[in-house]
């Protein structure tokens, strides 16, 4: 890791410059406003180059970069190496991620404020406001018993708290009992549900809804082993104008958390959710995900509380997350 601070007047000249003596593969890890000797306003940037390392490739393109052999860690360099192992963090990422904060460190940044940093470059995080468009509807998707009907109850009351209007679809007609789980939500806030089980029905369901401010769809849980289930949620969801989010169980296994990004690529979700959170104290499983997809990451929840049990997830409350050692109350002595 090659780290290296820049000054510049402005940050597109700053960019120019790290590019220009660091190569296309910089990255900028902090900028702060500085003054100058002669007491002009300038940017302070900080970049680095690992010459080691190439991007990580987009899921698209590539098969999972994380095997049962990438979780095997040689004997960990550094304490915060080990730690994000114990998380259940793969190596290579792990790797990346504690050179990287290391070289921060050393630079005077705490360790947690440098983890902080290199989580913000290396997953991308959006403020809720962005991961849904006002009148774009959101549709939840997902494996089995993920959280989604529960997730969605929480999204949608958080959005009628603010004063907006909600519309509720359903396309979930295939568990028993799966539309009426939203249902009770629906009549709590006092609002109409669709279940609808063909496109036609679904476009119909949104045409009714078309003048309501934020519309949740959810779906029945999939589990993409069942190729055709894959198919027929793609069919029904075709064609309709939406942001998808994705929304994985942080307390899976991590080798089959970070197969789900790409096994549900074909429903093309443009963001994750982690749910059960406080169902796992390994962390690792939600960075390789989030690191191996590329998608961007902005709800966790925590519990089965609707509607509180629902975090903002953003690089400072993951680094404070990963800088505790995963621990079991069942471990602790009394
Ligand atoms: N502990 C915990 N349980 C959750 C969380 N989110 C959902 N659940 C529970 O997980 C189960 C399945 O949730 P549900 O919303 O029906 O999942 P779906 O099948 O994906 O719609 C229910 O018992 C929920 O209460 C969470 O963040 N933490
Ligand atoms: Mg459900």
């Amino acid at each position: 890791m090659r780290l290296k601070r820049f000054l510049a007047p402005t940050m597109t000249e700053g960019l120019r410059i790290v590019k220009a003596e660091l190569g296309e593969n910089a990255v900028i890890l902090a900028s702060k406003k500085v003054r100058t000797h002669d007491g002009k306003q300038a940017l302070e940037i900080t970049a680095a180059i690992d010459p080691a390392s190439a991007p990580l490739p987009p899921v698209q393109d590539e098969r999972n970069p994380f095997t049962p052999e990438s979780m095997v860690h040689a004997t960990p360099s550094s304490e915060l190496e080990h730690l994000l192992g114990s998380h259940g963090v793969s190596m290579p990422v792990c790797q990346k991620i504690a050179r990287a904060a290391e070289a921060l460190a050393d630079t005077g940044f705490s360790t947690e404020d440098a983890l902080e940093m290199v989580l913000g470059k290396m997953v991308g995080f959006v403020r809720p406001a962005q991961t849904q468009t006002i009148h774009r509807p959101l549709i939840l998707i997902g494996p089995t018993g993920a959280g989604k009907t529960t997730t969605l109850a929480k999204l949608a009351i958080e959005r009628r708290r603010h004063g907006h209007s909600i519309g509720l679809i359903t396309t979930d007609t295939y568990k028993i009992g799966g539309a009426a789980q939203l249902r009770i939500y629906a009549e709590a806030l006092k609002e109409d549900m669709f279940a609808v089980k063909t496109p036609e029905e679904l476009h119909a369901a949104l045409t009714a809804l078309k003048d309501k401010e934020y519309v949740f769809v959810d779906t029945a849980g999939i589990n993409p082993f069942e190729k055709s289930r894959l198919d027929d949620l793609a069919t029904l969801l075709d064609g309709v104008e939406a942001d998808t989010a994705l929304v994985l169980p942080a307390n899976l296994n991590t080798l089959t958390l970070n197969t789900l990004p790409q096994a549900f690529a074909a429903l093309r979700p443009s963001t994750l959710i982690f749910s059960k959170l406080d169902e796992t104290a390994h962390l690792g499983g939600i960075i390789n995900a989030a690191v191996g997809s590329h998608l961007p990451v902005c709800y966790a929840t925590d519990g089965q509380r609707v509607p509180q049990d629902l975090l903002e997830l953003d690089a400072q409350s993951l680094s404070r997350r990963l800088m505790a050692p995963p621990r079991h109350p069942w471990e602790e002595s009394a």
